[in-house]
């Protein structure tokens, strides 16, 4: 099977972005490609990849930039949410019934952390109230019983074993009679190869007689490409119901870990951070993707991308105010306006500012923005950067593409030339303000 690592070839595609001096729409499609050949690549399901896909495409290219924000910016916080997404909006919790007992299966091939994210796990629920034991159904490992038994001691949670016999299935049955009032019970299993075809019959006889609440895959985060393989091969042979994902301290990106999601499924709800007994954490999707990523400021990045699209921030009053104000300007005041009151309340936010505009012509501003939100829609970058160039034709061409008037149409450009008019006396008056000697109100 030809598998890339998932993870890098989004992060390659993501510093495209990051590294690119500018952020265009041919270069958005071409993250978007890159994006849909590493989840392919990953056997990601092609419909989920396509819906993916367009979304970001759409939300990339053609959703207004909140002030303040970037391209770049945006489009970065727009993957971020479809990788999200992908691996789930918020964190799953493994979904014990108090007062019951709950049999956890984990599996997974030797050496990828099972029997130590096994004792991990019985250490949370015991700090969180529960009852847990451990079982050891692993006959294959020398040690195993030993390495299980002593964790199992040292955290003080009941424990089962049968260290001289040679059958899984009878132990794994006993040990969950054996554990008829505990709540959290926990099997650990053999792993051997994957490809072991005795082993893919245990784990079956093994569910089949202890009948697991959950079966957990434990998968190491540092194997990469070989993720995907290994949890589709288990998710053939049994029902994987979520995912552990080992070992995710130290450098690892746990970029297969996608793909394992990818081949199964199912969602990851804890992460091993480290080879103590404490270093387990519930799975928070948003912190893995940023780590995925490479980015550790992603999460800022994209609370700041969340702040700004509620906000106006007093930079962008000033810009507006600088003069500088096309088309493309007002259109986003308009969307900003919407999402936060008034014009008058932007300006407001201008300290030592404090100059009312007409009622009449905030109301008119806010009675057609729709109107001028489709003509403007309609205009060329080149017509929204430099409205002087609107002739007659143009004008004419606009209201057919918005389905407006001609006369609505010259109605936008006169009162777009109206408010940057008036946006230069404020500025002026502005500066007046600031050079007198003491404060105005
Ligand atoms: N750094 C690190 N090491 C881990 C973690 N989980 C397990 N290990 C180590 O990985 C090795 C294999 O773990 P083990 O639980 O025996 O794997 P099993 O064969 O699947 O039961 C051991 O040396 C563990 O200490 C983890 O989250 N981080
Ligand atoms: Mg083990």
């Amino acid at each position: 099977m030809v598998l890339e690592k998932l993870g890098s070839s989004l992060y390659d595609a993501i510093r495209k972005v990051i590294r690119a001096p500018v952020v265009d729409a041919d270069l958005v499609k071409e993250l978007i490609r890159d994006f849909q050949r590493a989840l392919l690549q990953a056997d990601v399901n092609v419909q989920l990849v396509m819906e993916l896909s367009q979304n970001i495409e759409k939300q990339a290219l053609d959703e207004e930039l909140p002030p303040g924000i970037s391209r770049r910016e945006h489009v970065v916080k727009v993957v971020y949410d479809a990788l999200t997404y992908f691996v789930g909006e918020k964190q799953i919790p493994l979904d014990i019934r108090p007062g019951k007992q709950n049999v956890l299966m984990l599996i997974g091939i030797q050496g990828s952390g099972k029997t130590t994210q096994g004792a991990k796990l019985a250490r949370y629920f015991q700090k969180r109230g529960l009852k847990p034991a451990l079982i050891c159904a692993d006959t294959f490992r020398p040690g195993a019983f030993d390495q299980l038994k002593q964790l199992a001691e040292s955290i003080k949670v009941d424990f089962y074993g049968e260290p001289d016999s040679k059958d899984p299935v009878k132990i794994a049955r006993n040990g969950v009679k054996t554990f008829s009032d505990h709540e959290v019970v926990i099997l650990d299993t053999s792993g051997r190869h994957k490809e072991e075809k005795s082993l893919i019959v245990e784990m079956q006889q093994i569910a089949r007689e202890v009948r697991p609440q959950e079966i957990i895959l434990v998968l190491d985060g540092t194997i990469g490409q070989q993720a995907a393989a290994q949890a589709a091969a288990f998710n053939e042979a049994t029902d994987v119901g979520s995912i552990i994902i080992a070992k995710l301290d130290g450098s690892a990106r746990g970029g297969g870990a996608l793909s394992g999601v990818a081949a199964t499924g199912a969602p990851i709800k804890f992460i091993g951070t480290g080879e103590k007994i404490e270093d387990l954490e519930p799975f928070v999707p948003g912190r893995f993707i940023g780590r995925l990523l490479g980015m550790g400021d992603i999460e800022s990045l994209v609370a700041k991308v969340q702040e700004a699209e509620v906000q106006v921030t007093e930079r962008d009053v000033n810009a507006m105010l600088s003069g500088k104000f096309s088309l493309a300007d007002m259109y986003q005041q308009f969307e900003a306006m919407r999402k936060m009151g008034p014009l008058q309340k932007v300006l407001s936010m201008v300290p030592g500012f404090s100059y009312q505009l007409p009622q009449d012509q905030l109301d008119l501003a806010e009675d057609r923005m729709d109107r001028w939100k489709y003509i403007i829609e309609s205009m060329t970058p080149e017509e929204r950067e430099n409205p002087k160039i609107l002739n007659a034709s143009r004008v004419r061409r606009i209201a057919r593409g918005s389905g407006t008037d001609e006369r609505d149409v010259r109605e936008l450009i006169k009162q777009y030339n109206a408010m940057r008019k008036m946006l230069r006396q404020l500025k002026g008056r502005r500066r007046m303000l600031r050079r007198m000697p003491f404060k105005l109100g």
